[in-house]
């Protein structure tokens, strides 16, 4: 009998995925190795796969470490952990997960939209701990309907969120290396700074690269300005955090809804002191339903690999 290949992992799977992933493949636990490089030099030669969760670490030291790598199989849709130079150097291929999540995080986006204006957080607090009863009307918000909002990058994600947008009756702008012939009653703003200017609520929806790092930076956040919303469901690496953090303290921006962070989930303690944000943890593709395609697709693109037959969504 043929052995299994070996697999390095980077991260945790749910229960439903480790079981049908230690069943096909010989697993090494690299998150929960004590010592790393130890491991490594053990296991290294034989590793054939790397499954990741998007970890940063599938970075050229580690594919080094695995002189006989041949494929890298990420589980989410964002793929800027992984060293795609190297990769495409020593011809190791690369998957994802697009499409089975893309709803799901629109969806969180929308949400976390509806529910810092609306201030349902405070709401929640307000009801619970007495101040309805006691102090009375919780303190007006503001309106979220017919408002101007623009969407940084109109991929998959992108789309999904304009198209529940449109549900309230908002005005619609976005901004892309170019303008897109699926983008029905929205305006194209190819400039990132004039379309926060011109947007009440700005989504960000980018794939995150070297190029997209700190898009948004001083000049969006202030173009946005002191009645605007950030929407982060895309990387921390698209916005510059301390001209983010700068903003929101100094009342230069209204209010933020990130998803994600620098150095998650160990976040700039300032962001936990600001009252004009809500804060996630990284949970936009977070559901049993979605987390589940995720690891089917995960799965499939290693067996497909191994099988010699097509990968279902390569990246490289
Ligand atoms: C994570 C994500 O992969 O799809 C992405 O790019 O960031 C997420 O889906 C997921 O949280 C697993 O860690």
């Amino acid at each position: 009998t043929e052995e299994k290949p070996e697999i390095l992992q980077l991260g945790p799977y749910p229960p439903w995925d480790e079981e049908p992933l230690n069943q096909a493949f010989k697993m090494h636990r690299y998150f929960e190795a004590e010592d790393k490089t130890a491991l490594l030099q053990s296991v290294g030669a034989h590793i054939r796969a790397i499954a990741t969760r998007g970890e940063l670490g599938a970075n050229s030291a580690l594919i080094d470490a695995c002189p006989n790598l041949e494929i890298i199989s990420v589980y989410g849709v964002g793929y800027d952990a992984v060293d795609l130079n190297t990769c495409r150097e020593r011809g190791i291929r690369v998957t994802n997960t697009p499409d089975v999540l893309t709803k799901d995080v629109a969806d969180l986006g929308v949400a976390m939209m509806l529910c810092q204006s609306r201030g349902m957080i405070g709401a929640e607090t307000w009801v619970k701990d007495g101040s309805w009863a006691q102090k009375g009307l919780y303190p007006l918000k503001r309106q979220v309907w017919g408002k101007r909002a623009g969407i940084l990058g109109l991929g998959r994600i992108g789309f999904e969120v304009a198209k529940r947008l449109k549900g309230f009756d908002m005005q619609l702008s976005y901004s892309d290396t170019s303008a897109k012939p699926y983008a029905e009653g929205m305006t194209y703003i190819a400039d990132p700074v004039e379309l926060a200017r011109t947007s009440d609520f700005l989504f960000v929806t980018l794939a995150a690269s070297i190029e997209t790092r700190h898009i948004v930076g001083r000049e969006v956040i202030d173009a946005l300005g002191a009645k605007g919303m950030l929407i982060n469901i895309s990387r921390a690496s698209n916005i510059d955090e301390d001209a983010l953090l700068d903003a929101l303290e100094a009342g230069r921006l209204g209010s933020a809804a990130l998803d994600v962070f620098e150095g998650e989930p160990n976040l700039n303690p300032r962001f936990l002191d600001l009252p004009n944000v809500l804060l996630q943890p990284h949970h936009a593709s977070g559901t049993v339903e979605t987390r589940q395609a995720m690891g089917k697709l995960l799965r499939n693109n290693l067996t497909a690999h191994f099988a010699g037959a097509d990968l279902l969504t390569p990246v490289l």
